[in-house]
């Protein structure tokens, strides 16, 4: 298995570290890291307004990285790429500046008991405003949604379905292209949280066919600070701005004003630019590797894993066979939060709590979990390190 770890200066600062967590975020490649510094040192000015030489080359670079995005996710243009903070502030744009014009008192909203909160609360919020109805697809207790009663959950009266691409807690992977089209029977507008797709495999947008579609820089090598919205046009061009500010407007009067085309009507404001700039240099990176050797590395990595945990005394894990790189678990007697803190006294890093989505908790009846997430950085090493890690600890209690 290739190693990737000498691209990521992290490594070469703290050799012993164990980073188990790019669930979280992951750790950024030097390409990255210089290609801030280079933005910094020499492309820094505003975009979209200087016509200087500086300013026309920041326009440039951040431009280039919306195509860069756009070809990654095979996107229909560059134009329906919106920079955002992250999935976060992308899935709320959706739900002020569509829900808010759209939904109404009587009508549903369908996601599912799976959701990362992010893509459960900006629909919740709109719900309680507006009068609408918020409806969840179930999830069973090993981790995949229950199909077996669909049609009870998509209606004429479902306008807008959201769901999560791949788990952050289970790494299930969710049947998503059936789902969406059974939304679009039914006249839904569709909404995809890819926050833990896109950064693992190749995600095409197109052939997935869903309206809208968020991710986060910040977990695919790329900055904290910048994420993306990429929609259907049709829809983007009529719905309300979300911020208002400089930049998405078009003719200002003191009585009233238009606003700017898209993209640019939901980019209000300066923009983190050096972020997008940076995120367009990660997709470089990822290329330049290949999705399919990405996916098939942590593929690896994770059956691995499943392999070496299983054997551990006291293991339970959560969640589907088949999954993303992403493993939940708790081990009988010791409390999530101890296995973290042991685990960090040997530089393990790991992730435990109810990962931003406490329904899930609530469906596999624990109050925590901890979880380990791979990415290509990580070796069966790491992975042997973090068993021998938990072996420690249990033999403490
Ligand atoms: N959706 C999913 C599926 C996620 O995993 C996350 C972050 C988000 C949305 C929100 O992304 P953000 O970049 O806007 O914060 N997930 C996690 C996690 O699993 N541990 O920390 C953050």
């Amino acid at each position: 298995m290739p190693s990737f770890k000498s691209d990521f200066p992290v490594f070469s600062h703290d050799p012993s570290l164990v980073y188990l967590d790019s669930a979280s975020t992951t750790q950024k490649p030097k390409m990255v890291i210089d290609a801030l510094n280079t933005f910094y040192e020499k492309q820094n000015a505003n975009v979209h307004r200087a016509l200087y030489n500086l300013g026309e080359e920041a326009t440039n670079a951040y431009e280039n990285a919306r195509k860069i995005v756009a070809q990654f996710i095979n996107a229909p243009s560059e134009n329906t790429i919106i920079f955002t903070k992250g999935t976060t502030e992308s899935i709320n744009l959706v739900a002020y500046a569509w829900g808010r014009k759209y939904i109404q008192t009587g009508d549903e909203i369908l996601i599912t008991e799976m959701e990362h909160h992010s893509n459960l609360i900006p629909w919740q919020l709109l719900a309680k405003e507006t009068g609408a109805k918020l409806k969840y697809i179930p999830m069973k207790t090993d981790g995949l949604l229950d199909l077996s009663h669909l049609d009870h959950y998509f209606s004429p009266k479902t306008k807008l379905f959201s769901m999560v691409h791949q788990s952050n807690v289970l790494g299930t992977l969710n049947p998503t292209e059936m789902l969406i089209q059974k939304a679009k029977e039914v006249g839904a507008v569709t909404v995809l949280d890819a926050a833990q797709s896109v950064p693992h495999k190749s995600v095409d947008f197109q052939k997935l066919g869903c309206d809208f579609m968020a991710f986060s820089g910040h977990k695919m090598f790329g900055p904290t600070g910048v994420g993306v919205l990429v929609g259907n046009m049709k829809i983007l061009d009529k719905m309300n701005p979300f911020l208002g500010g400089g930049e998405m407007i078009n003719k200002v009067t003191l009585k009233e004003s238009t606003w700017n085309n898209v993209p640019y009507k939901f980019e209000a404001g300066t923009p983190n630019i050096a972020q997008a700039v940076g995120l367009g240099v990660a997709i470089d990176y990822m290329n330049s590797i290949g999705m399919d050797t990405i996916e098939s590395i942590e593929y690896e990595l994770t059956k691995y894993a499943l392999e070496k945990m299983k054997n551990i005394e006291g293991m339970i894990i959560y969640g589907p066979k088949d999954r993303g790189p992403v493993i939940s678990f708790n081990i009988a007697g010791i409390h999530a939060h101890d296995l973290a803190t042991f685990l960090n006294q040997d530089n393990i890093a790991i992730r435990v709590g109810h990962h931003c989505a406490q329904p899930i908790m609530d469906i596999l009846g624990v109050p925590s979990t901890a979880r380990v997430s791979f990415h290509i950085y990580n070796s069966k090493n790491d992975i042997d390190i973090f068993c021998q890690g938990l072996e420690t600890t249990i033999t403490y209690f």
